[in-house]
């Protein structure tokens, strides 16, 4: 067995009693691996301190991502895990703190708060996992992120609304960690999980994921 397996997850979720509930081939668990490999090889760096590490979600299957490890975890409402972000921030200003939003709880319900925690600059790190759509509740459109002409269960005839870019709005209020890959660059993503958690400031990560079960249509 992978030692990190049991230095990171959960005993339930290292003994297999449970499991993530991500369908086979979605990124969500392939992102835990990632998140996992680049806060151990900080560690063995002599460059990141765990113990004051906090994980703050959104809902949607990519909210389960941190769900198996070992770490504190809360679980916000749809589209409120930054504000919960900046509550613990600003009474714990020494934390670390990580934020696993999907695309449609960041940039959709969430949007509001996303633009007013880069403009203040509040030193939370955000990995947004963007499989365009909304996953947990079926498949349907993200009005932010799914491309035009995007077939899903609710645009059956195709998106009529171009997407957004997440990067570049967040160029544009000054963040000044700001970074996008895509799943399969295993290096790439684990490299840029390192650099944002040791980014002083607010930083974001895009991860473009893949959902197998809905992305059928785009
Ligand atoms: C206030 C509120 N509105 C709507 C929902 C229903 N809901 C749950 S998850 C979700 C969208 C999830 O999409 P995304 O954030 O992209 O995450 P994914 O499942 O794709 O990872 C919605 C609309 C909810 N839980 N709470
Ligand atoms: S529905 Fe899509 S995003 Fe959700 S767990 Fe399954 S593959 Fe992943
Ligand atoms: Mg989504």
């Amino acid at each position: 067995m992978n030692p990190l397996i049991q230095k990171y997850l959960r005993s339930e979720y290292a003994q297999g009693r449970r499991r993530t509930i991500f369908c086979p081939g979605c990124g969500n668990g392939i992102i835990l691996g990632y998140f996992i490999r680049a806060i151990d090889e900080l560690k063995r760096e002599g460059r990141f301190d765990d113990s004051k590490l906090y994980i703050v979600t959104g809902i949607g299957c990519s909210g389960n991502i941190p769900v198996p490890l070992k770490y504190n975890i809360v679980r916000a409402l749809h589209g409120r895990a930054l504000s919960v972000a900046t509550g613990i921030k600003l009474v714990r200003p020494d934390s670390e703190v990580v934020v696993f939003a999907g695309d449609g709880d960041l940039l959709s319900i969430g949007g509001n708060h996303l633009i007013h925690t880069i403009r203040r600059n509040v030193g939370i790190k955000v990995i947004l996992v963007n499989n365009m759509l909304y996953g947990m509740t079926g498949g349907q459109v993200a009005p932010p992120t799914t491309p035009m002409e995007a077939i899903t269960h609710t645009t059956p005839y195709g998106n009529p609304e171009p997407p957004l870019d997440a990067c570049r709005l967040a160029v544009s209020l000054g963040a000044t960690y700001v970074a996008r890959w895509a799943v399969p660059l295993a290096k790439q993503c684990i490299q840029s999980i390192k650099e944002l958690l040791l980014h002083r400031g607010f930083g974001l990560l895009e991860c473009l994921s893949q959902c197998p079960v809905y992305q059928a249509g785009m």
